[in-house]
């Protein structure tokens, strides 16, 4: 009989879908019969549809199902409306900018609803909302939360007031706890005899920088303004010697961005437990921004070939990412470092908890966890690329996010480094994070999460070796080692300004102090010793003190040769015979090599001379045709090393050479009135020697335009094009228009405008 019930239970499941599925209680029933556990109908709790259809089949089960339904005398009592006063509560909360239909608040802070009844309330009525998370909601961890309204029950964690009652309307206030579960929760209005579920019942609840009980608290309403509130900003790009800012929409609070991070959030399948957790939340997007183990949102790709995607640098911002990842659930085609940094602030901000792209210059990529970038050169100079796994990449981008570490001993809270880009795998897979910004000033590199690679990132020792052969590192001599040359210029965007903050202090002491070798003494302690190659040339008491030098422009217009002077001079009175070597190398951001552009060899006297010149040329077409076969953005990179004969001592100087290009210029007007059509016009000459083909111009104008791709064709020297777009700006406020314009043979022309958009 029971075998036959079960039967009858699923058909039913299925043609009443919707009545059992929306009702937690019944489904919960559901399974324990099911399982035979008690077979009494928890009708007090239940839709009168639900038990009516239950009735003839509990009946045919020989099951008897106890109307427990209250008998009140007047009208049973029901909730007929909520109204979710998303205008009021949204600004309180700091979530009014989201582009969505849904109320959407904080945690650990107090809420409204208007429920509308079906008559005046009595003094024995019940009101209580139910909110459930998740699939298979459960009070026992915290998923199914059951609020009454008409008992004091201030203490909880939850808790939910009748603050005022109007007729048959009553404001309800809702107070959830600082460290609640993050994502959509569904509400309804229980009334004892009846459930209400409002259309469109769900309730976001987000982390809160503004709540002092929340581990994600940010005190300063400026950072907070900035690091959650602020959807446009910059990554900074380049190289030391020219760091150039791109312009980045992260656009946290565009269409479907936030269900996407739910997406993403249920996709992770954390435990409820974990999903209040900034920590854990945090180590887990910044394994789903990247595509490997999981199918997360972004494939890495740095082949310099990005057919059948968009190619890395075409990416003005966030938010086509997300959306395309979002309605197709695939994988979006192609991510390089920065844009993975750009879409970890944009799901960070939008859950809530403070965030802000660093980009570090000459960054390093340990690959073995000793702590140190070892580069191997051949006899030449020249990077041997088969040999080196480590690298340095002329600059990397991550993240901070900024929350307490509870979970570590005290004096770790703050910024913590997250990185999306998968380099190493951790525990598994291809993430990194949080690691304790604090924790790797000092070199605490023990401490969670992967923080042994993010410090070799910022302050690595970095070794360079010549190798007799270049298929084996076994031969090697260490040439020299440099400890000053990794993690400069730190960077991220300053609160409140445009322009570039330099935070390189906090992740590091001072270059040349005692404490930063201290902490370099520190962190090696934590790693387990590796056998490497350790031989150095004894020490001569002999110094020549040669200086190395380069003359020239470091900054190139493409089709133009490379126009250097390599100057030594011998400050000293003696005369010392060394051999030159010098190489120049088109390399990529990551420091990969694309092309041997030209090589010096020659023994230098310094006899009677205090400077030598080396006049070095290198014409347009050795590099022109490289730069032309990959979608990436390159540089020049040049190697100069000196070996006195009489002193055994090497002297280096190494200098990057950037390309330049003319500028992209926006034409429109500075204001322009919501819902009324203005242009916006973008201009670009061709002011080079050489053709631009294939040039794309992308332009983004958050809560104005669609990220839009205009195909320009092939731009001859002298050549002007002009694009426009006519819209009508959906928002108030201060909107950015973004565009960039890429060519074959030069990347990376970027522009951006500020306009207002009035009433
Ligand atoms: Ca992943
Ligand atoms: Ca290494
Ligand atoms: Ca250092």
């Amino acid at each position: 009989m029971f075998n036959v019930f079960c039967k009858l239970l699923k058909s039913i499941m299925f043609q009443f879908p919707h009545s059992i599925s929306t009702h937690q209680q019944c489904t919960l029933t559901s399974a324990n019969l099911i399982k035979g556990e008690r077979f009494i109908w928890p009708i007090q709790k239940q839709h009168q549809t639900c038990y009516n259809s239950w009735l003839p089949l509990a009946k045919l089960a020989g099951i008897k199902l106890k109307n427990t339904m209250s008998k009140t005398t007047g009208d049973p009592l029901r909730a007929v409306g909520v109204d979710f006063l998303r205008d009021d509560n949204t600004h309180l909360h700091h979530t009014n900018e989201f582009s969505h239909s849904s109320l959407i608040v904080r945690r650990g802070q107090e809420f409204q609803l208007k429920v509308t009844l079906s008559r005046e309330l009595q003094d024995n009525d019940k009101v209580t909302l139910q909110l459930s998370i998740g699939q298979t909601p459960m009070p026992s961890n915290g998923t199914f939360i059951t609020l009454n309204a008409r008992a004091q029950q201030d203490a909880q964690p939850w808790h939910a007031n009748i603050c005022q009652t109007n007729g048959k309307e009553c404001v309800i206030v809702i107070t959830s706890p600082a460290d609640a579960i993050i994502g959509k929760y569904l509400l309804t209005v229980d009334t004892g005899s009846n459930i209400y579920s409002p259309p469109k019942n769900f309730i976001y609840i987000l982390f809160n920088p503004w709540c002092q009980a929340d581990s994600v608290f940010m005190p300063d309403d400026d950072k907070r303004v900035e690091y959650i509130l602020n959807d446009t900003g910059y990554i900074y790009v380049g190289s030391v010697a020219n760091i150039r800012e791109r312009p980045w929409n992260f656009g946290q609070f565009e269409d479907d961005i936030l269900d996407c991070c739910i997406y993403l959030l249920d996709k992770s399948q954390l435990k409820a437990s974990a999903k209040k957790d900034p920590v854990i939340i945090s180590r887990v997007m910044s394994a789903l921004v990247n595509s490997d183990d999981d199918r997360g949102i972004l494939h890495a790709n740095w082949t310099g070939h990005y057919t059948g995607g968009t190619a890395p640098l075409a990416w003005t911002g966030s938010v086509p990412i997300l959306q395309q990842y979002y309605r197709t659930q695939k994988s979006v085609l192609y991510g390089q470092c920065w844009v993975f940094s750009g879409v970890v602030t944009t799901v960070m901000r939008c859950l809530g908890i403070p965030c802000r792209s660093v980009s570090n210059f000459g960054s390093a990529h340990d690959t073995e966890e000793n702590l140190k970038v070892d580069i191997y050169l051949d006899e030449k100079g020249r990077k041997i690329d088969s040999l080196t796994n480590d690298s340095v990449w002329n600059f990397h981008v991550w993240n901070e996010v900024w929350m307490k570490r509870l979970d570590l001993p005290s004096g770790f809270d703050g910024w913590q480094a997250i990185d999306a880009t998968p380099q190493e795998i951790s525990q598994g897979i291809y993430q990194c994070g949080p690691s304790p910004v604090k924790a790797i000033k000092n070199g605490e590199v023990y401490l969670p999460y992967d923080s042994k690679f993010v410090f070799a990132a910022v302050n690595a020792d970095k070794i360079f070796w010549r190798v007799k052969n270049e298929k084996s590192t076994k031969d090697c001599v260490k040439l020299w080692e440099e400890i000053k040359a990794i993690g400069k210029n730190i960077s991220t965007k300053a609160v409140g300004k445009n322009i570039r903050e330099d935070i390189t202090t906090q992740y590091k002491f001072l270059e040349g102090t005692h404490e930063e070798r201290k902490s370099v003494e520190t962190a090696y302690s934590f790693i387990s010793k590796l056998s490497s190659h350790e031989s150095i040339s004894p020490p001569n008491l002999l110094k020549a003190n040669l200086k190395l030098g380069v003359e020239g422009k470091y900054s190139l217009w493409p089709g133009q040769p490379v126009d250097l002077n390599v100057i030594v001079e011998n400050e000293s009175v003696r005369s010392w015979t060394g051999c030159l070597v010098a190489s120049c190398q088109l390399e990529s951001y990551t420091g990969k090599v694309y092309a041997d552009l030209s090589t010096i060899k020659q023994i230098v006297q310094t006899e009677g001379k205090p400077v030598i010149q080396i006049p070095w040329k290198i014409t347009a077409d050795t590099y022109m045709q490289k730069m032309m076969s990959t979608e990436d953005e390159l540089l020049i990179k040049v190697n100069i090393i000196a070996e006195v004969q009489e002193t055994n001592e090497k002297f280096t100087k190494q200098i990057t050479l950037n390309f330049e290009h003319p500028p992209l210029k926006i034409e429109m007007a500075d204001t322009a009135k919501i819902n009324q059509d203005f242009t916006c016009a973008f201009i670009f000459k061709n002011t080079l020697s050489i053709p631009l083909e294939n040039c794309k111009l992308y332009v983004e104008g958050l809560g104005i335009f669609m990220m839009e791709v205009f195909d320009q064709g092939d731009i001859e020297p002298g050549k002007i094009f002009k694009s426009k777009i006519v819209c009508a700006p959906k928002k108030t406020g201060l909107k950015k228009i973004v565009a960039k314009l890429n060519s074959t043979q030069l990347k990376e022309i970027t522009v951006e405008k500020i306009i207002s958009i009035l009433e």
